[in-house]
């Protein structure tokens, strides 16, 4: 285990956590300073403060690595997050709070093809004088692509604000589904009824408030997501870490770039963003085109199947949304911009009581009981696991100068400090997301019993697969795992343990085995216990859920000739060739694309181009040996055809379709994807965001699909004002 950890013991002496507290102290006026503006990283290397590779110099009390004065060899750590006497497993679980859908007429003004560039004054603190009422791009690269085609159904109208009371919580399910916890009881902004309830300005959620929040969609039915930002106008009304500019993601939706939350697209205070999700299965123009495919579907009202063009093959269950805004995602994540999306289909309904031979019947709840032909979330649980750490007065606390990766020491599960959540003996699907900045998880159950993995990111497995302790979990990477609580007692408990021991932000330092992680031994606070389920009654009705041991095949992509193929390399030690303020970053991270040199992010680079209607192969290589990353390619699901060259090295759980995958150290995956049914530009990055934000993105693009696409695009220059076009400044000679 290890010597040295991020965080000292809280049984370190009185005077160790005096000077680590002090040395927190002066690192974080200066990272208030850089996140409001005051100071530029730039200034920051001038001032001797940084090196060039942008890590913060060992000087004692900037680094938590720097040397004590109380023992040399040992570095001070930073001082653990208070508790206030709070203890483990001493508050409920809340479900997530579910998202109303409201009819597309509740919103003014109406949704347009093309940005809404109505004009309004903007605040002086913005720059004043006039700007557009919605943030998207104007023009026609930058509207609703077949918008027309795919009108909006259904409208989520969501804030991004400060934290606040929430007074209309709605959990989805029965009070007794979500261990006792009343929903009209106000629901204050706090990790546990113990501690202190967050600012406006240290918690920043959709609606300002928490439970994090779901939404629930289906095939075939396009949602019209209106974001309004609502966060300070002031840059330095912030707490110290997060930027009031906002582009949200939903990962990993198979949508077009207008919607897709790109990271050069972002939108100011006062403006909205209309995100159109058309929801549709991918290969609609070229497959199963005249919709008679009944397993190619969303649920019906009625119970039936409302078929729609497409493969079947290409449908997606479990998702999430959060801000993407350019080298400011990891504050503005971990600040509280994450939710989640369970997207139902014909074969994954939300009622395991359909029998219809299409429903695969997963662990959900009956429509019969509750009139809910898809979507019930009885028995389908959203889990979003984060690490967080919070100050001496317990406000939510970021360190963003460690570009190594931000470890948290506190376990949260839906944003509360370690719950218990109790269950009835039966089958369970958890949609577990490891929403971290940095820190990867490794899944079991104490009494290591197994746990059935169902699917891998937003895609069902081919087949189940049985473990009794997960793959580790990168960042992003979503599982979804079926649990039989039936073998247990009323009366017992079992617990959900983390067995990935991080040392630092950089990768997993070791996967200890279940008795290590239980024995309390290991210095990384976030190992061990962390969600208690009590086993608390029968189910009042038969569980008649089920696992069939066919879940989704994989496309066959046999017949379709492979364009071409590139190979990124993911490296430290990244150089800039392009010095534009607003589109470029540097950082010790960076992408090497076909054997080009290492660069930082530039998002006004286009870095690769495949062409419309077209599948390639790609190798994601990580160019070093001490540290993991796990990579996201944005727009459509890939196939994962060899890890380290070998199709046989790829697991059980990895054999179906995916949208990030953990490289390990000097490890290298070879995956495959298309390009078809949208255009516009779209990223691939990191989702270490720490590494993402410094600055390992880069942007693709599809530009030759037709009108109104230019290859290459024009770049977007957001401002409160109105956003403006530049050419891309550069152009890899590979890209197209
Ligand atoms: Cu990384």
């Amino acid at each position: 285990m290890s010597e040295r950890n991020f965080f000292l013991s809280p049984k370190a002496s009185k005077a160790r956590l005096r000077e680590a507290e002090e040395a927190r102290k002066i690192r974080w006026d200066i990272v208030r300073a850089h996140s409001q503006g005051q100071v530029t990283r730039r200034d920051l290397i001038k001032m001797g403060l940084f090196t060039s590779a942008g890590l913060l110099l060992p000087i004692r009390g900037l680094s938590p690595f720097a040397r004590s004065v109380y023992a040399d060899a040992i570095p001070t750590g930073l001082p653990p997050s208070p508790f206030f006497g709070v203890q483990a497993f001493t508050q409920p679980m809340p479900r997530f709070d579910v998202l109303p859908r409201l009819a597309v007429s509740a919103l003014n003004p109406a949704p347009t093809a093309l940005s809404n560039q109505t004009q309004q004054a903007v605040d002086p603190a913005l720059g004043g004088g006039f700007g557009p009422i919605e943030g998207r791009p104007p023009g026609a690269i930058w509207a609703h692509q077949q918008f027309s085609q795919l009108p909006p159904q259904v409208a989520i109208d969501v804030t991004q604000e400060g934290a606040k009371v929430n007074n209309v919580y709605n959990p989805g399910v029965a009070s007794t589904l979500n261990s006792g916890i009343n929903p009209a009881n106000p629901f204050r902004p706090r990790f546990h009824p113990n501690l202190p309830n967050q600012d406006t300005l240290h918690l920043w959620t959709f609606n300002g408030t928490l439970p994090p929040k779901l939404m629930l969609g289906r095939y075939g039915e396009p949602i019209l997501f209106r974001h309004h930002n609502k966060l300070p106008v002031s840059q330095s009304a912030n707490g110290g870490f997060g930027i009031h500019t906002i582009s949200t993601h939903e990962h990993n939706g198979h949508h077009g770039a207008e919607n897709d939350g790109f990271t050069g697209a972002f939108f100011f205070p006062n403006q909205f963003y209309d995100y159109h999700y058309p929801i549709v299965l991918a290969g609609r123009n070229t497959i199963n085109t005249t919709a008679t495919d009944s397993r190619a579907g969303g649920p019906a009202d009625n119970g039936g199947i409302n078929k729609i063009p497409g493969d079947w093959h290409e449908t997606m269950s479990t998702h999430w949304f959060h801000d993407h805004m350019f080298s400011f995602t990891a504050q503005n994540v971990y600040k509280g911009n994450a939710g989640m999306f369970n997207l139902y289909s014909a074969l994954d309904r939300g009622a395991e009581d359909i029998n219809d031979g299409v429903n695969l019947r997963l662990p959900s709840g009956r429509a019969a009981d509750s009139g809910k032909s898809w979507g019930n979330l009885d028995y389908d649980v959203n889990l979003m696991l984060a690490d967080k750490a919070w100050d001496a007065n317990g406000q939510l606390a970021m360190d963003i100068f460690n570009f190594d990766g931000f470890l948290g020491d506190v376990m949260t599960v839906n944003l509360v400090y370690k719950p218990f959540f109790q269950v009835e003996r039966r089958k369970y699907r958890f949609r577990i997301l490891n929403a971290s900045v940095s820190r990867f998880f490794k899944l079991s159950l104490s009494d290591g019993s197994p746990m059935i993995q169902i699917a891998n990111d937003g895609n069902l497995l081919p087949n189940p697969v049985v473990l009794t302790e997960l793959d580790e979990q990168g960042i992003a990477e979503r599982y979804d795992i079926v649990i039989d609580f039936s073998r247990y007692s009323i009366g017992q408990s079992v617990w959900m343990v983390n067995l990935a021991e991080h040392q630092d932000g950089k990768k997993v330092s070791a996967d200890l085995s279940l008795s290590e992680a239980l024995s309390g031994n290991s210095s990384d606070p976030c190992v061990g216990k962390f969600l208690e389920f009590r086993i608390v009654r029968d189910p009042a009705k038969p569980d008649i859920s089920q696992v069939p041991s066919t879940l989704i095949p994989n496309p066959d992509l046999s017949a379709i000739p492979v364009a071409r193929q590139r190979v990124f390399e993911f490296n430290r030690g990244a150089g800039q060739t392009t010095n534009d303020p607003v589109t470029t970053f540097f950082g010790p991270w960076g992408i090497a694309t076909d054997g080009g040199s290492t660069l930082a992010a530039d998002f006004g680079r286009v870095s690769a181009a495949p062409s419309f209607g077209t599948r390639e192969i790609w190798t994601l290589r990580n160019g070093g040996g001490g540290w993991d990353h796990p990579i996201h390619i944005h727009f459509e699901e890939c196939q994962t055809l060899a890890r380290d060259g070998s199709a046989t090295n790829v697991p059980a759980w990895e054999k179906g379709r995916k949208d990030v995958w953990r490289l390990h150290p000097s490890g290298e995956v070879t995956i495959t994807l298309q390009f078809r049914d949208w255009g516009g530009m779209f990223m691939e990055h990191c989702h270490n965001t720490m590494h993402e934000d410094n600055a390992m993105l880069l942007r693709w693009e599809i530009d030759d699909g037709g009108a109104p696409f230019l290859r290459p695009l024009p770049t977007p220059i957001p401002k409160p004002q109105g956003v403006t076009f530049q050419s891309p400044d550069d152009i890899l000679p590979t890209a197209f």
